[in-house]
C-alpha cells in the first residue's frame, strides 16, 4: 500500500505556483493542531505552572530528557478518534488541517522507522496518528498538512541541554550543537521524507524553530527542494528559511524561500501585495493543552478575526489543543461550532474571497470576489444605516444569510441601510453587486 502511495506521489507534476497554491489561497481557513507528550502536564510540573505556552513546558521548567521522556509511556490517548477530529474541522468550515507531527519537545506521532521516541514504540498506545487522520482526511475532502519542528529538545545532536537556554534564543550565536548537521542529515531529513512518502498528498509543510543557531540559510533551501522533489506541489512555509524576518517573516519586499509567510498570534494591519500569509491564532492564550489560566476568546471575536484576515488577503489558521486523553476541549468545540454556522450561512464572502481594493470602512471589512464586493458589518450603527466607499457601484444590495430580506440602497447618499429584526450576528454581510 505504501509503494502504491509513494508511486504515485513522486511521478506528480510540479504545478505553476498560482495553480499549486490554489486551494489553499481559496480555503481561506485551517485547523492547527497541537498535541503531544506535554499535553500529560498540561502546564503544570512539580507544582509549577507554566506561563502562555503550555507545550514548551519541558523548556520553561528546565524538565531533564530522561524525566521528561517518561511522558511517552504515559500517553494513551484513547479517546482518538480521527473521524471526529476532522468532523469538528469540516463542521467548522475548515479546509485543512495542519498538526504538528513533532513539536519542539521531539515526540513523534508517527510511526517513524529513525527513532524508537514515537508513537508506536514509546507509548502504549501504538496506533499511528498521522495514519488515521491521513485516511479520516481523505474520506472528508480535507488537506492533511504537518507542522514539524526543526527544533528538538530531545535529539542529542540537535538538544537543549547542552546549553543554557540555547532554545529560549538566549544562546551566544556563534556557539553551536558541533553536532547538528548530522541531525540534519541522519534526523530531520529521513523523518521528512517518511512523512511525505508514507501519508499520501501532503498539504503543506508547515515548518518551525529556523531560529536556532545550528540551522543555516543553505539548509533551508536544501529542505525547501527536498520536499519539492518528493512531493512537487507541496506547500511549504516561510518558516523553513532562516532569512525570513520577525515572526511575521514577511520582509519589506516580501521575499523568503518558501511560500507563504506566518505571523503568528497576530494579525498584520495590511496584507502585501503578492505575498501569501497565514495568521496563525489561539483560541485562549497557549498552543498545547493546558489546565489552567485560560482566556477563551468569544466565537464572536473569532468570527470577526477570520473577516478581519480574509479582507487583507490571508488565511486564519486557528489552533486546538487536545487532551492527553485525545479529546478536542470543549470550548474549543463550541466556539468552533458557532464558527461553522456563520461560514454556512456566509461562507460565499470568505472561501475564495480576496481582499478588499477598497480602504477599511469604520463599520467593519470588506471582501470581494468576481466582482462583488461583499460589506461585513461588525456592529450594527442605531440608525441601521452604513455608508459604502463611493468607488462601489450600487446596483443590487441583498443580505447574504437571508436574501429575501430587503436592504435598502441610497445610491446618492452610497449608504445601505439594514433591515430592523435580523438576527444579531457575530458578522452581518451584504453582498453589493
Ligand atoms: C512557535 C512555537 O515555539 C510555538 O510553540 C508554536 O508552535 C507556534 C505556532 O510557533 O514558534
Amino acid at each position: 500500500k505504501t509503494e502504491e502511495k509513494e508511486q504515485a506521489v513522486v511521478t506528480e507534476e510540479a504545478l505553476p505556483d498560482d495553480e499549486r497554491m490554489a486551494w489553499w489561497r481559496d480555503a481561506g481557513f485551517g485547523m492547527f493542531i497541537h498535541w503531544g507528550l506535554y499535553s500529560i502536564p498540561a502546564g503544570i510540573y512539580k507544582g509549577d505552572t507554566v506561563r502562555g505556552n503550555a507545550e514548551w513546558i519541558m523548556d520553561k521548567l528546565d524538565i531533564p530528557v530522561e524525566e521528561y521522556e517518561k511522558f511517552a509511556g504515559q500517553f494513551n490517548p484513547v479517546k482518538f478518534d480521527a473521524d471526529q477530529w476532522v468532523k469538528i474541522a469540516k463542521d467548522a468550515g475548515m479546509k485543512y488541517i495542519v498538526i504538528t507531527t513533532k513539536h519542539h519537545e521531539g515526540f513523534c506521532l508517527w510511526d517513524s522507522e529513525i527513532t524508537d521516541y514515537d508513537i508506536m514504540d514509546a507509548s502504549p498506545f501504538k496506533r499511528d496518528i498521522l495514519a488515521e487522520l491521513a485516511e479520516a482526511c481523505e474520506k472528508e475532502g480535507i488537506k492533511l498538512c504537518f507542522y514539524h519542528s526543526i527544533v528538538d529538545w530531545h535529539h542529542p545532536q540537535a538538544q537543549a541541554p547542552l546549553y543554557p537556554n540555547y532554545n529560549a534564543g538566549q544562546k551566544d550565536s556563534t556557539v553551536f550543537n558541533p553536532e547538528f548537521s548530522k541531525y540534519y542529515d541522519n534526523y530531520l531529513k529521513p523523518q521528512i521524507k517518511e512523512l511525505l512518502t508514507n501519508y499520501g498528498e501532503v498539504g503543506v509543510v508547515w515548518f518551525d524553530g529556523d531560529w536556532i543557531p545550528d540551522y543555516t540559510t543553505e539548509m533551508g533551501k536544501e529542505l525547501y527542494s527536498f520536499i519539492r522533489d518528493i512531493q512537487p506541489n507541496t506547500i511549504v512555509n516561510n518558516r523553513v528559511d532562516k532569512g525570513r524576518t520577525g515572526m511575521s517573516g514577511m520582509n519589506k519586499e516580501g521575499s523568503f524561500a518558501g511560500d507563504f509567510g506566518t505571523p503568528e498570534k497576530e494579525i498584520p494591519d495590511t496584507g502585501i501585495e503578492g505575498v501569501d500569509w497565514e495568521s496563525c491564532l489561539t483560541m485562549n492564550n497557549t498552543w498545547g493543552f493546558k489546565t489552567t489560566d485560560h482566556n477563551w476568546k468569544s466565537s464572536e471575536t473569532l468570527v470577526q478575526d477570520l473577516v478581519d484576515i480574509v479582507s487583507k488577503g490571508g488565511n486564519l489558521l486557528l489552533n486546538v489543543g487536545p487532551t492527553s486523553e485525545g479529546e478536542i476541549p470543549s470550548p474549543s468545540v463550541e466556539r468552533l461550532a458557532v464558527m461553522g454556522d456563520w461560514l454556512d450561512a456566509n461562507g460565499e464572502s470568505i472561501y475564495g474571497a480576496e481582499a478588499s481594493p477598497f480602504s477599511r470602512p469604520d463599520w467593519g471589512r470588506y471582501t470581494s470576489k468576481d466582482g462583488v464586493i461583499y460589506a461585513h458589518v461588525f456592529d450594527i450603527p442605531n440608525d441601521r444605516t452604513i455608508s459604502v466607499h463611493p468607488d462601489i457601484a450600487i446596483s443590487s444590495a441583498t443580505l447574504l444569510a437571508s436574501p429575501d430580506q430587503a436592504v435598502e440602497v441610497d445610491k446618492e447618499q452610497h449608504r445601505l441601510r439594514l433591515p430592523e429584526g435580523i438576527e444579531d450576528e457575530a458578522v452581518t454581510v451584504i453582498k453589493i453587486q
